[in-house]
């Protein structure tokens, strides 16, 4: 375990220039990345990488790995699961990476469309999903609705476009599917699973996601902190959006047919994904900033 001798609160980082969770310093990070929330897809991935410059794995569970992907870095990073670890990864990676970032979400959801196990869901949007914890505990709240949906924040359009179309290109249109996706506190209750041994209400909550939103396909736990933190992203100096964002993810659960994927399947989507996936972002151009994609730069 590292020593950190943190002397800012506010923001801190060790006696390397590390930061306090994912342990990453200027130079470690690329700005073209992919975040997953399993260390494994990330290894899996990291096998299509001509060349590794950097694999670490930090106390609080983020593992790095960055390599050369058609003369081009590009950073993997696997941040477990949930919003906090989305919120660390997002603001401690833009912390130590100079210039514009693109990042693509490559992760897992549950499907309420069409989507089945194996299948690939792009979130061209996204909302969050929160359990409204006064709803359950303060009986004068009893008329406030048991879950809070936010509005849908867009994922960047091009970005999305481009990756869309190569998922497609390589598992097939039927495979790719798109909408907006729902982002919960949990994977139980503001996910709409039912239980017995809380109190949830949540029975109808499905169904009141696709009315409230008729393009609703997924649910998982991460993606909209990443749309949020790059749709409030801002270049220290020209104030402009500093971070582009897109999802692609695997459907292990199908919530309508109530299947999981298999194993095998969920390794197969992550081998026919990963050079989709890394191509859009060796075709991102980074316009107006003046980075130099070649190796030794990270
Ligand atoms: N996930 C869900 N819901 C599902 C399937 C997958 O949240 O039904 C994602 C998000 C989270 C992890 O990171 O997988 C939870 O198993």
């Amino acid at each position: 375990m590292p020593v950190f001798e943190m002397s800012d609160a506010n923001f801190p980082v060790d006696a390397e220039g590390r930061t306090y969770h994912v342990e990453c310093r200027r130079g470690d990070i690329a700005n073209r990345v992919v975040t997953v929330g399993d260390p494994q897809r990330a290894k899996l991935m990291a096998k299509k990488f001509d060349k590794i410059l950097l694999e670490r794995s930090s106390h609080r569970g983020f593992l790095i790995i960055t390599g050369i992907y058609k003369d081009v870095p590009i950073t993997v990073v696997s941040i477990g699961m949930g919003l906090s670890m989305m919120d660390f990864f997002v603001r401690e990676t833009r912390a130590v990476v100079d210039g514009p970032m693109s990042i693509v979400r490559f992760g897992s959801c549950g499907s309420i469309c069409d989507a089945k196990p194996g299948n690939i869901i792009v979130c061209t949007s996204s909302y969050g999903i929160m359990r409204n914890y006064d709803h359950f505990t303060n009986p004068f709240k009893k008329a406030e609705s048991p879950y809070l949906i936010t509005d849908r924040v867009q994922a960047d359009p091009t970005l999305t476009l481009s990756l869309s179309t190569k998922l497609k290109n390589s598992m097939g249109k039927d495979s790719v599917f798109e909408g907006s996706n729902g982002c919960a506190d949990s994977f139980y209750g503001s996910q709409g699973r039912l239980g017995s041994n809380f109190v949830d209400e949540n029975d109808n909550l499905i169904p009141t996601l696709k009315k409230k939103y008729s393009d609703a396909v997924s649910l998982e736990m991460e993606a909209h902190m990443l749309y949020h933190l790059a749709a409030v992203s801002k270049d220290a100096q020209s104030g402009e959006q500093s971070i582009k964002a897109t999802c692609a993810l695997i459907v292990f659960a199908d919530r309508t047919g109530n299947e999981f994927i298999t194993p095998e399947a969920s390794q197969i989507a992550v081998e026919h994904c990963t050079e989709a996936i890394f191509n859009t972002l060796v075709e991102e151009s980074f316009k107006g900033s003046s980075l130099h994609p070649v190796e030794g730069s990270v």
